[in-house]
């Protein structure tokens, strides 16, 4: 070690507030803190370490026996991440061990149910969320949600337990061979201790990478003997670190931006999950959802001189077709928070910093303007009710006119979404939830952590009767928690989405489109939901006014129309 480390180490980690800062935080381990303290007393030392020796390594040999186990809970536990999703094998028992009691689990029956939770709990609460994966295997299978959250720029924790370190090396059965490499390219940073007393500053490096922006996953790998080894006393330091990003502006470009949108005769503003999702849908000004093509977005926002995307990416096409990128004579200027979505965007100019800062200030120092108000965009009617299985519009109608107004939806019914948004009044922040990569199976989990971090609001879930299988087993944490969601199956018995998708590309006679016979009460009964079947919008009607005013999970399955089939 050099002069320098030492000097360092001494003087950040062993002030005296430092170190009664780990020691209270020590918890379960109070005892033995205790004994260590009066050794240390005991010494007949000066109080500075001996040559070539940080005080660590004297604390060391004084037995200060804290776990790292027990120093890892209390950083969780003072950075406010006492919530932890998962599905457990061995290599995770030694950190699930004495569990504390001021922490709480949510067990999932599969691991894409534990990520999209944690996915949607991070959304809702604007934190990091923690996932306790098992190993290799329980990784690959969350990472399916993990393409979702890496999308939405969810902080989240992944932790997967390794084999206990002696073993690594031979691949035993659950190594994680090359773990850090597993979730890439979905997690913006990946890491495996290289010692058991790194594990506890590997953490508080997770977390707070997590949640810097551009927010995201990332993914730590922990041995399983590392739990029980002695923490390395300085990681008192790591307890109540702040880490913040703050974003200054400069002047410049901040009024090149609020001179282009004074000067321009007609701006369209175009908002994406950064800013937690939507803009109010019964707003005069709300022009609905864009559509998803090159072709069909610049005609989308044909008109406009200058279009300001905020916290969403410049764009985010699916079906190619081709075209101009911007409609003749437009210019865009886009904020976000994230520097791969400003440098990959094929037009346009971009701001990369903080978003609320960003929007803060352009309202204060954008001019009021005379601008006309754009004619509010006509209500869809009512949709028809004919006497065979609903049109999905009618069922948005049925949950427009049943749902409070504050009512959360998250969204995996693929063929309905244009309804969905032309439908449902949505005028809260944090009312739309979405899988940001198109990976099914997000819905049902997500709506469950929404549910969770929104208590006093309910959460409906609208899904597809082909997306539901993705992360079924959903319904069985739902019960188990009684997390009082209420699932809405769109029965049309088909992947309508795709059924859709092969006329775009016009590709006939393709096998496995259909997914007819899925009986979703038995499943609902299986895992323990109360399960109904609305046929009718009456009976829609009713079973969202029981579902609604019940402490527990309901489904809703309701046979549908196919749009078009
Ligand atoms: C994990 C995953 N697998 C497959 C797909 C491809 N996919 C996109 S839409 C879709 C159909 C979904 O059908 P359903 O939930 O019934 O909704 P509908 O289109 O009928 O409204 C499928 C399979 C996907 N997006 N994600
Ligand atoms: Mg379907």
């Amino acid at each position: 070690m050099t002069k320098e480390t030492v000097g360092m180490n001494s003087e950040q980690c062993f002030t005296g507030s430092d170190r009664r800062t780990f020691l209270k935080g020590a918890g379960a381990l109070a005892a033995s803190v205790v004994a260590a303290e009066s050794a240390l007393a005991q010494q007949p030392h000066d109080g500075q370490p001996a040559r070539g020796e940080s005080q660590t390594t004297s604390q060391n040999r004084n037995k200060i026996t804290t776990s790292v186990h027990d120093v890892t809970y209390d950083l969780l536990r003072r950075q406010g991440l006492t919530t932890v999703f998962g599905n457990p094998g061995s290599n995770e028992l030694p950190f699930l061990k004495d569990f504390p009691s001021d922490f709480r689990y949510f067990l999932a029956l599969h691991e894409g149910v534990a990520v999209g939770m944690a996915d949607g709990y991070a959304q809702a609460t604007g934190k990091p969320a923690l996932i306790n994966l098992h190993s290799a295997a329980g990784t690959g299978n969350g990472m399916g949600a993990l393409a979702n959250a890496w999308n939405s720029h969810t902080p989240l924790i992944v932790m997967a337990g390794q084999q206990t370190r002696a073993m690594v090396g031979v691949e035993a059965l659950l190594t994680n061979v090359d773990s850090t490499q597993l979730p890439r390219p979905l997690v913006k940073w990946s890491y495996e201790p290289s010692t058991a007393q790194d594990v506890t500053l590997a953490m508080s490096r997770a977390l707070h990478m997590a949640a810097l922006p551009p927010s995201g996953p990332v993914y730590l790998s922990v041995p399983y003997d590392d739990w029980a080894a002695e923490a390395d006393p300085r990681s008192s330091a790591l307890l109540d670190r702040q880490v913040h990003a703050v974003g200054s502006f400069d002047g410049v470009s901040l009024s090149r931006v609020v001179d282009r949108l004074n000067a321009a005769k007609n701006p369209a503003l175009v908002l994406g999950p950064e800013v937690r999702c939507p803009f109010p849908t019964t707003h005069p000004y709300f022009r609905g959802l864009l559509p998803a093509s090159i072709k069909r977005i610049s005609a989308a926002l044909s008109g406009h001189d200058l279009i300001l995307v905020v916290g969403a990416p410049v764009f985010r096409y699916h079906q190619y077709e081709p075209g101009a990128y911007l409609p003749e004579g437009a210019e865009l200027i886009a904020v976000t928070s994230d520097p791969q979505e400003a440098a990959r965007a094929p037009v346009g100019d971009a701001i990369v910093g903080n978003i609320h800062a960003t929007l803060q200030a352009l309202a204060d120092k954008v001019r009021r303007s005379d601008r006309p108000s754009p004619t509010p965009q006509a209500r869809p009617a009512p949709a028809e009710i004919g006497p065979g299985p609903l049109l999905p519009e009618a069922v948005f109608d049925v949950i427009a006119a049943t749902a409070p107004s504050d009512a959360i939806y998250v969204n995996e019914s693929t063929s309905t979404t244009d309804f969905l948004w032309r439908r449902l009044p949505m005028q809260e922040p944090g009312s739309y939830y979405f899988g940001a990569a198109g990976g099914l199976g997000f819905g049902m989990p997500a709506a469950l952590g929404v549910q969770l971090a929104e208590p006093s609001r309910r959460v409906i879930a609208v899904i597809g009767d082909g997306s539901a299988n993705y992360s079924v087993t959903a319904l069985w944490t739902a019960a188990r928690y009684k997390i009082p969601v209420v699932f809405l199956i769109l029965k049309n018995g088909t992947y309508g989405a795709l059924r859709w998708f092969a006329e775009v590309l016009k590709v006939d006679a393709v096998p496995a489109l259909d997914v007819p016979g899925i009986d979703f009460l038995s499943l609902a009964k299986g895992y323990g939901v109360e399960g109904v079947r609305a046929a009718t919008a009456e009976e829609l009607r009713q079973a969202l006014i029981t579902a609604l005013g019940s402490q527990t999970p309901t489904l809703i399955e309701v046979p549908t129309l196919a749009e078009g089939f």
